[in-house]
Formats: C-alpha cells, structure tokens, sequence
C-alpha cells in the first residue's frame, strides 16, 4: 500500500506541531509505522492522501455514530454558519439540545456544555469537591477521563493508598488526593472507604471501560459502587464521554439501570464538533456558577455550530433500534475473526455493546488492567499493521475500543471479518 503522501507530510509536521500529531495515540507509537493523513470521510469509509480507502473501526474515537459525513448534520452546520458562528451569548440553540440530552439521560436535571470531555470531567471533580467540601477522589486503574490533573494519577504502591502523578508536570501533593484502585474490585472500594470515607468527594469510572480495551464491569461490582456512595454521601461520576448514546441511547446508566450523580458526556453529543457536557441532579449543579459558587466557564461553550451538530445528531438516535443492529452487524465480524482464530490456534475473547465493541489476543476476556496487560499486546501491533495493509482502519493502540456506525451493515462487517482471517493467516507464526 502507498502511504508516501502521509509519511512526507508527518515528517514536515513534526517540525511543527508537538509529535507531528494533536492527539498523540494519533502519532501510530504503540502499533509502529508512519501515522495515516487523511482528507476525507463518507459513510463508514476513510480516505487518506494517497488515495486509499479504508472501512473505519475509529469512527473519530466515537462520535461518528452515524457515519462520516451525515447529511443531516452537515446541512445544520451549513445552516446555522450562514447565520452566525459565535456569539458569546446564550441562544435557543442550547437549550434544545439540553432538552434532547435529558429525555435521552433522566439522570441529568440540570447540565451546563463544555468543550471537550476533558473539561466535563475537571467540571464534575471540582463540583463535587466543592459541594462536598471533600478532597478525595476514587478513580480507577486502566480509566481514562482527559487530561485532568488530578485524574491522570498512578495507583500507589498498595491497593487503597494515594495516588502517584501519572505525568511530569503533576505535583505529588495534588496526586496524593486520587485514590487508583483495581476494577471490577469490590474489596479495594469497601477498603478505601473504610479508611477515607469522610474525605471521599467522588468516585468517577468508565462505567464501562474503553480505555484500556472494552472492559465490561461485573454488574454486582457497579451496584455495588452505587449503594457505597450514597451510603457515604459520595458522589458518583459516570464519565460516559465514550459510552454515552454509543453502547445504548441513554449510555451504560440505561443499560445497567444504574443512575449516577453526576455524568459527563462528549464525542458523540457533538456530532463531529468540540463539545462535551456535565450534569446530573439539579441540587448539585445549582452549585456551578453564576447560581453556585463553584466557578467553570468557556469563550466557546455551547458554540451554536457545534451545538447545531449535536443536535442534528440526536434527533436521529429516536429509533433506538440502531444500537441492537450496530451489535449485531459487529458480531458478524467477531465472532467470523474468532472462529478464524480458533482455527489458526490464535487466542482471541471479545466483547460488544451496541456500536462499540473490543477484542485481545488472550483465551480469557481480562477483567482489569493488570490482566489486560498479560493479553498478546506485540500480536495487536502486528495484526493492526495487517489489517491496515489490506485497507481496515483499526485504532492505533490495543487500549482503545473499536467504534461502528450505522452504515457500517452486516456485509461489510463479515467482509472484514474475511480481511482479518486473512490477516491472521499471515501473522499466525509470529503469535
Ligand atoms: P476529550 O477531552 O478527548 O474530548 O475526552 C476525554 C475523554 C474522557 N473520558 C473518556 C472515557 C474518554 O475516552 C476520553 C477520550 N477518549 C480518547 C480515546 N480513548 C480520545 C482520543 C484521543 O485522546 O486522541
């Protein structure tokens, strides 16, 4: 496969822009090889500067849950551009779409539009810290929520003990208020509230993790979490800036039938644009200011082109039937590439939810992070370079999800579960 016009042009970026890349899971250092430049998207395709074309399994990280370029949503982006971009000022916009995320989220009261999910979860750790007048904050090993400071922390050398700064540029003292524990482990939670309880602010997870691979939760383990909450007038974060309107309409908290305090939302609320969102009872977020005395505030927050976007893209989640077909239509292609695998005497396990779904080079679908680490990390690299050459876009790291879209339909799907037989044929002695 050609791929000059990419590599020319990351070579130049590097000069340039931080790693040559603006996100750096962008940059291909945990696959190998020369990160793709692409310059445009349709459907469920890609297509990048030397002409290639590729079935996308990235979706922009999540958002694009209807597709590359919806004509619904580029007609609203069109539309409302022709009228203004930024106003700095409150518009009926907003409001709308905060009407399409609550019906779609009871949970949420009351939400307040951010920029990116990073900002979402930083709101939702300083509201609850303000409103509890607590320090702590429970996190867990292998979630990923932005690059918050205080979220981007290392568990400590025991279970239930402070966290350490998972990046330079963190001081120890802020890290030491994150507590890291293990998921999917009720043990550690019921330790660290035993020896935190009156200093826990909030608990935040991925109630179903994407980021570290799709790691589903024990369903105990969540209620579980629930109950220790209220119990302790702890407040729970669901960040579903992945999973919301992504493994079901309503996110993981429809599914599970689990209800948090707090939710923070991105990627797909934004149709494709920045946008992220925070909210949850309204007892709690009448605390964020002007009304509360917890400051957040953003130039671009509820930006109504981007808002116009996400609107546009809601409104056609009303047929929540999308989600069982999406499953369906990826189950095609897991279940092909693992009787594939079976065959070749490759250990594969996978999980799906909805448009969402991951997979690892192990026997056993691991359960948290420690056991994610034990799965064939080096053969993902290898089949991700496979697949690439044979025109599959996978994402460029085994500790991320897979993302499908409505156009992505059952024959494309088995067609890429062909590709990735192929693909392991290939590889099959290097496991
Ligand atoms: P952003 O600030 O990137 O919009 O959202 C941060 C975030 C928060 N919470 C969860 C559960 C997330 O998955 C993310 C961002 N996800 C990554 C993909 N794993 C975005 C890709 C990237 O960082 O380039």
């Amino acid at each position: 496969m050609k791929t000059k016009n990419s590599q020319d042009l990351f070579e130049k970026s590097k000069n340039h822009i931080a790693g040559g890349v603006n996100s750096p899971v962008r940059a291909f250092k945990s696959v190998g090889g020369s990160p793709i430049f692409f310059k445009k998207s349709r459907g469920c395709y890609l297509y990048d500067e030397d002409g290639n074309k590729y079935l996308d399994f990235v979706g922009s990280w999540g958002p694009m849950v209807l597709g590359h370029s919806n004509k619904n949503i580029i007609n609203a982006i069109k539309n409302q551009a022709s009228k203004g971009i930024s106003f700095g000022a409150p518009t009926k916009n907003e409001l709308e779409i905060a009407k399409i995320i609550k019906s779609y989220l009871p949970s949420i009261e009351k939400l307040r539009m951010v920029n990116s999910g990073t900002e979402a979860t930083m709101s939702c750790v300083r509201l609850a810290r303000g409103t509890t007048s607590r320090k702590k904050i429970i996190k867990f090993v292998g979630c990923y929520h932005g690059h918050v400071d205080s979220l981007l922390v290392k568990a400590g050398s025991g279970l239930a003990t402070l966290g350490v700064p998972d990046s330079p540029g963190i001081p120890e003292e802020l890290s030491e208020l994150t507590i890291s524990l293990p998921y999917n482990d009720i043990k550690s939670l019921d330790e660290a509230f035993a020896k935190f309880s009156d200093d826990i602010a909030a608990v935040i997870i991925e109630p179903i993790a994407g980021n570290m691979g799709f790691i589903e939760p024990e369903i105990e383990f969540l209620q579980h979490l629930r109950k220790v909450c209220t119990d302790n007038k702890t407040i729970l974060i669901f960040d579903e800036v992945m999973t919301g309107f992504r493994v079901a309409r309503g996110g993981v908290q429809e599914l599970f039938d689990i209800n948090p305090d707090l939710t923070a939302l991105g990627k797909i609320v934004g149709g494709g644009l920045p946008v992220g969102v925070y909210g949850g009872k309204a007892e709690i977020m009448n605390n964020i200011s002007p009304d509360g005395p917890v400051y957040q505030a953003g130039t671009l927050s509820g930006n109504p082109i981007a808002v116009s976007a996400g609107t546009a893209l809601l409104k056609q989640l009303s047929d929540k039937g999308i989600y069982s077909e999406m499953e369906n239509n990826a189950k095609k292609f897991l279940e092909y590439t693992k009787k594939a695998a079976d065959r070749l005497g490759i250990p594969f396990s996978y999980n799906v939810r909805g448009g969402m779904f991951g997979f690892f080079f192990s026997e056993e679908l691991p359960q948290n992070f420690d056991e994610v680490q034990k799965t064939n990390i080096d053969f993902f690299s290898k089949f991700f370079r496979k697949m690439l050459e044979k025109n599959i876009y996978l994402p460029p790291s085994a500790y991320e999800s897979c993302f499908i879209s409505t156009q992505h339909d059952a024959e494309k799907m088995l067609k890429a579960g062909k590709i990735a037989e192929l693909s392991l044929e290939e590889i099959k002695n290097e496991i």
